[in-house]
Formats: C-alpha cells, sequence, structure tokens
C-alpha cells in the first residue's frame, strides 16, 4: 500500500503521507507524491492540494538509507518541479520537522502553514551533502540570501515562528493543523497566477548588489567549517541561485550534489548519522526492559565535574541535590553553575527566567544524607579507589532501595567500586566528558553485574539531558581515555627521537583533531595524573610539572603562553627534550608527518581493535561516536575505525608493522586487526 493516500474535503484534495518513522521521501513517497499532483491536476473538482503528514513530523528529508544505492524514479527534484508545476495551488501544512528534502518540498509548493512548535531546516551540510532537490535555489529567494546562507552552511533549522518572520512560513496555526491547512487553502484556491518560488526574484536583489555577502560569510565562519567539503559547497550553489536564471542555478545544485555525493566526508557523515543511532542500542537487553524512574539526581563533589554534571539534570528540569564537604566548596560549586547560567543568558540562549527556573532546582547540601531521597546518585570526586569505595559503601548505607548508583570515574574499575555496595545490580559508570554541561558524549560503563533496566534508564536518561550516551565493558580508561593512552605515549616518545610538540600538533590540526596531544595536555593540565614529587623525575611530563609547568593555568607547560593565552615554542621545554634524549641514548632524527600519523593514530586504531576483541565497546562504529563526540575526531572521516576502513586496514598493519620496534615493548599488535586485513574486511559500514 502505498505511504501517500488523498480524499477530498469540499474542492481541496488532501494528500497525507504515512511512512513511519520521520516521513523519509524513500521510492513509495515520491512515488505517491507524483500521482497526487496528477490526481489535483486531472480533476476539475479539485481546487486546492493540501500536503500533510501523519505521525511525529512533516518530511524529514530524502531518505538516507536509499544513498549509495542505484536510484528509483521518479528522484527527489523531479518531485519538487512536478508539485511547483501542478495548476492548483498547493499548501504544505507543517508540523515537526521539515527537514532537507522535505523543507524542498514545502518550498516547491505555493504556500506554507506551520504550528509554532515546527521546526524548518536544511540539515543536509550534516551529512556531507547540500540541498540537492532545489533547495539551494528556492531557499534564498524565499528567505533571503544571508538567512539561505546560513540555515546551508551550518544546516542549523530555525523555529516556525521565525521562519514566519521571514516569509518562509505564511501563515502560524494555532489548533488543528489540517483543518486550519484547508481552510488557508479555501482562501488561496482562486489567486493567480500561482506564485513560483522559483520565479521569484525580489529577495536576491540585495546580495546581487552586494556580492560581498558571501566573502563575508565565508570569512566569518572559515574556523567553524576547517576541514569540512560540503559548506563550501552550499555556499557556491547559493552563489550560482544569486548570480544565475534559476535553471542554470539549479544545474550547478545538481553538479555540485553529485561531487559531494560521491566523495569520502559524505560516506563519512552518513556512517556517522547511522553510528549515533546504533549506539543508542544496547545488545543482549530484552526489548521490553522498562526503565526506572528518576525524578531526582544527587551529585557528591560540586568541582569542575559535579557542578557540570548537575546543569545537565538543572537544564533538563530534574531537581538536583549536590553534596560538597565543606561550606566554601558547596557555594563556590553553586556560584560557578550560576555564572554559567548567566554566560549563556548573556550571549541570548536562556532568558533570565530561565537561569532562576534551573537554579531554583538545586539543593546544595553538606548533609550526606540528603541523597537518601535521589533516584540516581552521581559521584564526581577526584580519582581515588579507596575514597570512592567509601562513598560507595556510605550511599548503599543510606540509599533508597532501587536507587542506581553511578561514578563518574575516567579510569577505576567499576566492578570493584561495585563490590564496595550490596547492590552491585545498582552500579555503573556514567562517564561524562569536560566541560560536563558543554561535551555531548557519556559513556555509559557497564559492569559485571550492572541490572539491564540500570542500563536503559542510563540511556534513555541521556537522551533526556541531550547527550549521546555509548556503552562501554570495564577496562582501563573505558573506550576513549583507553585509546588516548598509546597515542599520548607515541607522542611523547617522538619528542625524544626529534619531533617538536609544534610538529606533533600540527600533525593532528591537519588531519582535522581540534587540538594536537600537547595542546590538549596543555590545556586539560600537564599535572592532570602527575605522582606529584618534584624529586622523582622519569620522563619529561614529570619534568614539567617538577617546575610548575603545569599548562595554560599556570601559562607554561609544553608551550609558553602569553597574558592572553597565545602559545609559543618553548626553548625551555626543547631544553629538557634534549637533556632526556641525551640522557636515554636516543639519537636525534627527522620525524616525518607520515611517522606521526602512524604512530600515533595507527595505534589508536589498533587499541580500539583491541577493545572489540575484549568486548570492551559493542561494536566498532559506537568507538567513532566515542571519538567524535568526546575528543573532537572530525566527523567528516567518521571515526578512527570509520577512517581506518577508508585508508585500508591492510595499510594500517603495515604502517604499525613498519613502526613496531619503536613502539615500546609493551605494544600488542590486535589480532582482529591483522585477521581482519588479511581477509579483506572492514570494521565498519
Ligand atoms: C536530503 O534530504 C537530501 C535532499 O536535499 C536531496 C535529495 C536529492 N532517512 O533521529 P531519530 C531514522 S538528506 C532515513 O532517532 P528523533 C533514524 O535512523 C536528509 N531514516 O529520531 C531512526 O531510525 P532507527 C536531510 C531516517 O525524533 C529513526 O528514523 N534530512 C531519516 O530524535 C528515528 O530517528 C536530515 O538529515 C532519514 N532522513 O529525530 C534529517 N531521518 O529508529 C535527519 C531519521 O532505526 N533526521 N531516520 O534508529 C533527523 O535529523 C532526525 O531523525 C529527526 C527526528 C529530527 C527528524
Amino acid at each position: 500500500m502505498s505511504p501517500i493516500s488523498t480524499r477530498k474535503h469540499g474542492d481541496i484534495l488532501i494528500v497525507t503521507s504515512n511512512n513511519p518513522p520521520v516521513n523519509a521521501l524513500g521510492h513509495a513517497v515520491r512515488e505517491g507524491l507524483v500521482a497526487a499532483v496528477a490526481e489535483a491536476d486531472g480533476d476539475e473538482a479539485v481546487k486546492a492540494v493540501v500536503i500533510v503528514c501523519q505521525g511525529q513530523t512533516f518530511f524529514a528529508g530524502a531518505d538516507i538509507t536509499e544513498f549509495g544505492k542505484p536510484m528509483q524514479l521518479p528522484m527527489l527534484p523531479t518531485v519538487v518541479d512536478i508539485i511547483e508545476n501542478c495548476t492548483k495551488p498547493v499548501v504544505a501544512a507543517i508540523h515537526g520537522t521539515a527537514f532537507g528534502g522535505g523543507l524542498e518540498v514545502a518550498l516547491a509548493s505555493h504556500y506554507r502553514v506551520a504550528l509554532p512548535s515546527a521546526k524548518l531546516g536544511v540539515p543536509e551540510v550534516k551529512l556531507g551533502l547540500l540541498p540537492g532537490a532545489g533547495g539551494t535555489q528556492r531557499l534564498p529567494r524565499v528567505a533571503g540570501v544571508e538567512k539561505a546562507l546560513e540555515m546551508a552552511a551550518t544546516g542549523n533549522p530555525i523555529g516556525a515562528v521565525e521562519a514566519h518572520g521571514l516569509g518562509l512560513v505564511d501563515r502560524l496555526i494555532e489548533g488543528d493543523l489540517e483543518q486550519h491547512a484547508v481552510a488557508f487553502a479555501e482562501e488561496v484556491k482562486d489567486i493567480r497566477p500561482i506564485p513560483k518560488s522559483s520565479e521569484r526574484d525580489d529577495k536576491l536583489a540585495a546580495a546581487r548588489a552586494n556580492p560581498q555577502v558571501f566573502a563575508d560569510f565565508r570569512k566569518a565562519n572559515g574556523r567553524k567549517f576547517r576541514g569540512f567539503e560540503a559548506p563550501e559547497k552550499n555556499i557556491q550553489a547559493i552563489e550560482a541561485a544569486v548570480a544565475k536564471p534559476y535553471a542554470e542555478g539549479v544545474l550547478d545544485e545538481r553538479r555540485l550534489f553529485m561531487e559531494l555525493m560521491t566523495g569520502r566526508q559524505a560516506r563519512a557523515q552518513q556512517y556517522f548519522f547511522f553510528a549515533e543511532r546504533k549506539a543508542a542500542k544496547i545488545d543482549g537487553i530484552p526489548e521490553e526492559t522498562l526503565p526506572r524512574e528518576i525524578k531526582r539526581v544527587g551529585v557528591i563533589g560540586a568541582g569542575t565535574m559535579g557542578g557540570g554534571i548537575s546543569m545537565n539534570f538543572l537544564s533538563a528540569g530534574i531537581p538536583v541535590t549536590i553534596v560538597e564537604m565543606a561550606q566554601e566548596a558547596l557555594d563556590r560549586g553553586a556560584g560557578v553553575m550560576r555564572k554559567n547560567y548567566e554566560a549563556t543568558a548573556a550571549k541570548g540562549k536562556m532568558t533570565a527566567s530561565q537561569v532562576e527556573g534551573a537554579m531554583g532546582l538545586l539543593n546544595p547540601t553538606l548533609d550526606f544524607d540528603a541523597l537518601a531521597d535521589c533516584d540516581l546518585i552521581i559521584e564526581a570526586v577526584f580519582e581515588n579507589m579507596d575514597v570512592k569505595k567509601e562513598i560507595f559503601t556510605k550511599l548503599d548505607a543510606i540509599c533508597k532501595p532501587g536507587a542506581i548508583l553511578a561514578s563518574n570515574t575516567s579510569y577505576l574499575s567499576i566492578d570493584e567500586i561495585a563490590a564496595a555496595t550490596k547492590r552491585p545490580q545498582d552500579v555503573l559508570g556514567l562517564h561524562f566528558f569536560s566541560p560536563a554541561n558543554v561535551m555531548k558524549l557519556l559513556e555509559v560503563v557497564r559492569g559485571a553485574k550492572t541490572a539491564p533496566d540500570v542500563l536503559v534508564t542510563a540511556m534513555q536518561l541521556a537522551k533526556r539531558i541531550k547527550k549521546v550516551a555509548v556503552v562501554a565493558g570495564v577496562c582501563y580508561g573505558f573506550i576513549g581515555n583507553r585509546m588516548l593512552i598509546p597515542r599520548q605515549m607515541q607522542a611523547m616518545q617522538l619528542l625524544l627521537e626529534g619531533a617538536t610538540p609544534e610538529q606533533v600538533d600540527r600533525v593532528h590540526v591537519e588531519f582535522g583533531m581540534p587540538m594536537g596531544p600537547f595542546q590538549m595536555s596543555d590545556l586539560a593540565g600537564v599535572d592532570i595524573g602527575w605522582h606529584r614529587d618534584p624529586n622523582r623525575i622519569e620522563n619529561i611530563r614529570d619534568a614539567l610539572c617538577a617546575i610548575d609547568r603545569w599548562g595554560q593555568k599556570k601559562g607554561a607547560g609544553f608551550y609558553d603562553y602569553d597574558e592572553k593565552r597565545n602559545p609559543s615554542p618553548s626553548p625551555v621545554v626543547q631544553g629538557i627534550i634534549d637533556d632526556f634524549r641525551a640522557k636515554a641514548g636516543v639519537e636525534k632524527r627527522e620525524i616525518s608527518d607520515q611517522e606521526i600519523i602512524e604512530r600515533t593514530l595507527y595505534t589508536m586504531v589498533n587499541e580500539g581493535a583491541l577493545i572489540l576483541e575484549g568486548g570492551f565497546a559493542q561494536r566498532a562504529s559506537d568507538i567513532d561516536v566515542v571519538w567524535v563526540y568526546g575528543y573532537g575526531w572530525p566527523v567528516y572521516r567518521g571515526g578512527p575505525m570509520h577512517w581506518a576502513d577508508g585508508e585500508g586496514l591492510d595499510k594500517i598493519v603495515a604502517g604499525i608493522r613498519n613502526q613496531l620496534s619503536r613502539l615500546g615493548g609493551d605494544f600488542k599488535l590486535s589480532d582482529m586487526l591483522v585477521k581482519k586485513a588479511e581477509a579483506g574486511e572492514k570494521f565498519t559500514r
């Protein structure tokens, strides 16, 4: 049965799509839309058409699962042209998300009405694409060039109220969408000529007179778009809309769309779209498992981590009891949270009353027993097993039955922590990434005894607080930090052999990482995990810490920093490196950029394979989600495992073997990686 059905209401033809979950514009939908327009054209009794969708949303875009397969006709660009050329006025009735191809259908319709809660956007750029069904040509004509540029190149949607202000939505509907859309269609059914987006050019005039807008836009967003191919091609397509007649502009759009579609970045970004959604699925848990109810969250520790974690819940409207040992620390923690919220409000992203609303849900206290009525308690104190065990023993004594007990540990064994309680089934790890109120990743650490409903609760809660959760098993550093270890070790070793911090960092930044290993170390604190004995100097890091070079916070780390925190190469650090090299009897040599990639990134891929081998990640794509959301791995490279697949696993193995003598005695080559390389298999896709 076609997902598109039609029925008449008086002289209005109502065309309804029912293609769950998001009314993606797959083949059957496209065919159905073409047939519906033909029906309207061929039926004299029909005076206008309303297109409306059932379920949670208006068309959320082309069906991404069809990409990369032979496309079945009619293609979407043809469908939208057929809609625009309908001889009766077509009204798109929008709710939910009119995204991508969905907005293109709406733009080809002659009128758009929407619920105020609807969102309109062209997120194709996030899939490494551009709106390829006339969107780059029609959107600037309807919403104006500047708005179209912003929407297409960033992929961020706008709300229906803003869209109404721009003329992208003709009328906001309060109440029953379909009923009001039909009434609207009645009002416009006789208006001639029928207004067509492709024939307008009033909103192009300003950019035609001042093509500088494009250069300005590129300049303003250069940093944000660094490394990505799609934003630039979105800009070029809109430039074509301004510079050329519609018929020529769409040809440019098609060419640019195909260039992107056949490229490696689009493949990686589309892969990642599904990887992110797959991460939410937990292996080996019955689908009917119900989550526990979380009405109040407790957080132990009001430091940077505890405060950031609390903010996630407060922002989602979930009350938080935060516990500290001393009033001063408690006040400081609450003060920082308030300041963070106020900074968000100052940027216009929150209202003053929302700030008060969030802070009003916070219950700061010195009384540990106040955690007794919390449904989930997250411990966020410093990394010390004895301290954590003591806290969990206390929690076990006071928390209500069924409460979930979580640790925010980055490295320590959840099983050992759980063993300090009589309810290990209620214990798990919730590893937030710093700054916890900003970073999207949440590693959900599944202990040997963690109950299925505890895991399900964690995954659902993650969604509620807008995090992307990935399940990890209990191993040192879980997924993310465990893979960081070989990278940092090799980066440090490379310094001894002749590379400089600047060179190693540059290679990583050119690869697309937001910063290199040494820049990251300086930002996070060189002293993190340091043994704190200035007389025990066993490596370069110890030497830096011993002379207070703890990173940006001290104005010195692997780099020197000025008052504005601008880095410059440090002769002191170079001296330390030279000393260590001499002591270790290592000969200085020229290090190639390729060697840096092989030593730091190939070894990470190998560690990822070891994690999979050990069953500490459910699937390779979960590892990629961790690295994109936790460490800023460039999404256009898909994540380390997807990137390795693209490079060729045989190349990765050969590169590692090539470096084997330099990787250190502890290095272990993954059997899984070798076997996959030999069999010509991949980790992902
Ligand atoms: C495009 O339109 C190209 C055109 O310009 C040109 C063509 C020539 N297709 O995200 P959720 C699945 S490109 C297929 O968890 P939410 C998704 O995988 C497209 N499947 O829900 C998931 O499946 P599962 C431009 C899709 O409520 C399920 O639906 N459009 C598609 O949190 C639920 O998804 C976009 O990029 C799709 N287009 O969020 C929009 N979309 O249950 C992409 C979703 O098996 N989509 N699925 O895991 C979204 O942004 C969000 O899904 C949306 C709903 C906001 C709509």
